[in-house]
């Protein structure tokens, strides 16, 4: 595929186009830093911190082709999107394991956390990519992701996620609540693009008469969530214990 378009160019009222670019920069500057703030931490959570940075930096580098490829195309960059999340996702899950692992998480507790997100993904992804066709499998993709969510929304609410940091200590505690709350409504962002995006023919069609673009929820979805998850981390590492 050549593009031959001028990709510097965004027409003005191409809201979408806008927000692949202003999330671009938003990622690269909380990458900077996360990435230089690491030499301000304390040991036990260098590591932490290092990974919030490697979170929106991934995002920062995904943003920059969206943003081309949503330009050049006028489609929406649905492969990358997942590639990205399939990075960035688990990476977010090996987050809970570092700020829990003092406390004993076991690297089981990670990988549940890990193949639950990559069963929510690619359910995610099928349904997106069949919908492309005549959004037949949506639904049915749609929902699975949904109960791998739920899993992980349980795992950080009630299950071991949430006992561990107990156990870990007030500013864990206090910090995987904060958490929690970014996964119950920060994430639930993101199934409302789906909706948006894949609403013609399906039983939730009336969804596309509000208007929104998945493209630009998910944009939303990735700033809040991103970022936010990455400043509660670093929050976490400047507290006292
Ligand atoms: C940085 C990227 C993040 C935190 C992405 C999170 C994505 C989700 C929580 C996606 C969830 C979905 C459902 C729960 C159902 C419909 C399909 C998805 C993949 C949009």
């Amino acid at each position: 595929m050549t593009i031959l378009l001028d990709i510097t160019q965004i027409n003005p009222g191409d809201y979408r186009a806008f927000t692949f670019f202003i999330g671009c920069m938003a990622m690269m500057a909380a990458s900077v830093f996360f990435f230089f703030e690491v030499g301000n931490t304390e040991k036990a959570w260098k590591t932490s911190v290092l990974v919030s940075g490697l979170i929106t930096f991934i995002a920062a580098v995904h943003y920059y082709y969206m943003r081309d490829y949503t330009i050049a195309t006028g489609q929406s960059p649905t492969f990358f999107r997942y590639v990205d999340w399939l990075l960035t996702v688990p990476l977010m899950c090996v987050e809970f394991y570092l700020i829990t692992k003092k406390a004993g998480a076991k690297i089981g507790l990670l990988w549940n956390l890990i193949l639950a997100s990559v069963v929510m993904l690619v359910t995610g992804y099928w349904g997106e990519v069949a919908a492309g066709a005549d959004n037949s499998n949506a639904t049915l993709w749609g929902t699975v992701s949904a109960i791998a969510y739920f899993y992980i929304v349980y795992l950080v609410w009630m299950g071991d996620v949430k006992k561990l940091a107990a156990s870990a200590g007030p500013a864990v505690a206090k910090a995987n609540s904060l958490l929690g709350w970014f996964v119950l409504v920060g994430w639930a962002i993101y199934p409302v693009g789906y909706l948006a995006g894949t609403a013609a023919g399906q039983w939730y069609a009336g969804f596309a008469n509000l208007g929104l673009d998945m493209d630009i929820i998910y944009n939303i979805g990735d700033a809040v969530n991103k970022i936010g998850f990455g400043l509660v981390i670093y929050n976490l590492s400047r507290s006292s214990n």
